[in-house]
């Protein structure tokens, strides 16, 4: 082995033992603090510990988050869940503290059946905490609101935010557990502070969630309507109160730093060397350490991850990144939603009255014949339907913020995007090719300015570069289907967390192989070179399609005369984008577009 290699790896060995000492001992920094903690107020008294107005109240005090209740958070009220599903086994007391920088929930949970069999997070025994922080109940999460998880052995999940936002400890005792969770403030916290929050505790017995206890939420929909939330309020600051020094972010940004693939990069060296100077500066072990001197280290992490140099090699992978926050934001430059309707065949020779709705990017003008837009055809999961993406006009959903702001930056040609439903017609996802071609394509690219010079399927033919299909979950194997109906009318194709059914239901992964092969042979006997079309498809690690997906993918990998994997669009025409703690849901669904949409009609 090369020296540097040894020393690297040398190195990186020596940090795993120190990181984990600290993590299984966190500092003295947060435990002074907490002796430090501010006077506080006493808890004004009201039903289950709630105040007058039914709101949560957080004393000031910085806990040490080490799964130990540790003295201060005997200055915090108990709550406990009122609203429980009948056939909940679980009882629990959930506890608020504040200082500066976070808020600090305890959750203690007195449950006999403790379980984490189910794959799927919420199935999981586990502590939910929904937050909203300015409070603002917009109905769909906007950019301050949060929504985390972790289970009784501390593995967290992340529907909604930033999990560098998330540091908990979880220890299991006699009849139940105990989750010590720290969020991050975003903005400054003052006393007197009212945000909007929900907890709640998932029961689970072996791989079934057998029900929820909920604080505020009865309607268990807190996880797509911030509405749902009850409130807290932040009190017990006075002039005197000191805030605990805070080691979690710094502990936090270690924990994932270690977790990176240091193999995809050319000089590993920067960070590791940041991160020896981190236990050189001793500061997680001293416990006069300041702020300071904390945040002074995370600047060494991050300006080192800044200097990292991907290899060749790995620069082919395609990763996931982040939607930044500036594009989930109102744009100044809105495009408009529109609402068609049409009429589709059924499935008992009669016709269904139907809708789809369509993104018009701005400046889109009726008038100017000359400009051409490019299509993306964008189908919903199971169960929803073809308002779920867009709404309606008027709306300013999600996804459209996003469109909007990429392409007020520059970042996508201004493009169309349709909205329909496999629901109605002929109502089925293998069969929505027909609906799709005979009747949406022509009734969307007859009216607006679009490639196609007409409706007929020579002229649909021959703008197919200028058309895409994509789709989350059932609308990803709608995808599957349209390149293997479709493939003379599209060129690019977006499947999002879900296999293709082609062979039958999951055979992404019972048939991994015989799908790759078939989807192979779809495109060789009509004719195409891997050139002639395109497939960028993405999911989460933690997303229940994920291990229907990736076999499939995997397979399609070594037909390597028909995909060709890579992110750099010109060597090859595939590549497969895993967003590392993705769900299946469309906050992650919308991450995957915004990381595609740039590779779509080049
Ligand atoms: C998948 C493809 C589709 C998948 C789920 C679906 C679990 C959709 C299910 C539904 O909407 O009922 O790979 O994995």
């Amino acid at each position: 082995m090369k020296k540097r290699k040894r020393l690297f790896l040398q190195s990186m060995l020596m940090l795993l033992v120190f990181v984990s000492m600290v993590f299984t001992n966190v500092s003295g920094a947060g435990a002074e603090a907490s002796a430090a903690g501010g006077p506080g107020k006493p808890v004004p008294p009201g039903k289950n510990g709630l105040d007058s107005q039914g709101r949560m109240v957080a004393n000031f005090g910085s806990p040490v988050i080490d799964g130990n209740v540790d003295k201060v958070w005997s200055k915090a009220q108990a709550v406990s869940p009122p609203h429980g599903s009948e056939k909940v086994e679980a009882t629990a007391t959930f506890k608020a503290l504040w200082d500066d920088r976070a808020l600090y929930i305890l959750a203690e949970v007195k449950d006999k059946h403790l379980s984490v069999k189910s794959g799927t997070p919420y199935m999981q025994d586990s502590v939910e905490l929904f937050l909203d922080e300015n409070n603002d109940k917009t109905q769909e999460y906007g950019l301050d609101d949060l929504h985390f998880r972790v289970n009784y052995e501390n593995a967290q999940s992340v529907d909604n935010g930033q999990s560098e936002r998330f540091y908990t400890a979880a220890k299991k005792v006699d009849g139940g557990y105990v989750i010590e969770s720290r969020i991050a403030f975003k903005t400054k916290p003052e006393d007197g502070k009212v945000l909007g929050i929900e907890l709640q505790i998932n029961d689970a017995k072996e791989s079934e969630r057998i029900g929820t206890l909920n604080l505020f939420d009865s309607t268990g929909s807190a996880w797509n309507d911030t509405r749902k939330f009850g409130e807290i309020v932040l009190s017990g600051k006075s002039k005197g109160s000191v805030n605990g020094v805070s080691p979690y972010d710094l502990l936090i940004l270690i924990k994932s730093t270690l977790k990176m693939d240091f193999t995809l990069y050319k000089n590993p060296g920067v960070v590791t060397d940041a991160l020896m100077n981190v236990i050189a500066s001793n500061v997680l072990n001293d416990k006069q350490a300041t702020q300071q001197q904390i945040d002074e280290q995370v600047a060494v992490i991050k300006n080192a991850i800044g200097k990292l140099e991907m290899t060749e090699e790995a620069a082919n992978e395609k990763y996931f990144k982040a939607v930044p926050d500036e594009y989930r934001m109102e744009s100044n430059r809105p495009g408009t939603i529109e609402t068609l309707t049409y009429k589709a065949p059924n499935l008992t020779n009669g016709m269904d009255d139907k809708k789809l709705h369509v993104y018009l990017p701005n400046g889109y003008d009726p008038s100017d014949t000359n400009k051409k837009y490019n299509v993306l055809y964008l189908m919903h999961g199971g169960g929803e339907n073809e308002d779920l993406i867009f709404g309606g006009p008027g709306q300013s959903k999600e996804l459209k913020k996003i469109l909007d702001n990429m392409i007020a930056k520059g970042d996508i040609e201004p493009l169309i995007v349709v909205t329909p439903t496999t629901y109605g017609g002929k109502n089925d996802p293998a069969l929505f090719h027909e609906e799709l071609i005979n009747n949406i394509v022509p009734l969307v690219e007859t009216k607006y300015h679009t490639y196609a010079k007409s409706a007929s399927l020579d002229d649909l033919k021959a703008s197919r570069a200028h058309r895409a299909f994509g789709g989350f979950s059932m609308g990803s194997v709608t995808t599957w289907y349209t390149f293997i109906h479709n493939l003379d009318y599209f060129k690019y194709y977006m499947p999002l967390s879900g296999d293709s059914w082609v062979l039958g239901q999951g055979g992404g992964a019972s048939k991994a192989k015989e799908t790759a092969e078939y989807l192979a042979k779809v495109a060789k006997d009509a004719g195409y070179k891997p050139q002639d079309y395109y497939i960028f498809s993405a999911t989460g690690n933690l997303d229940i399609a994920y291990p229907n997906l990736k076999p499939q993918i995997e397979a399609m990998k070594q037909l390597t005369d028909s995909f060709i994997y890579s992110s750099d669009t010109k060597k090859g025409n595939f590549y497969f984008i895993v967003g590392e703690g993705g769900t299946h849901a469309w906050n992650w669904v919308n991450q995957y577009i915004y990381d595609i949409l740039p590779d779509l009609f080049q």
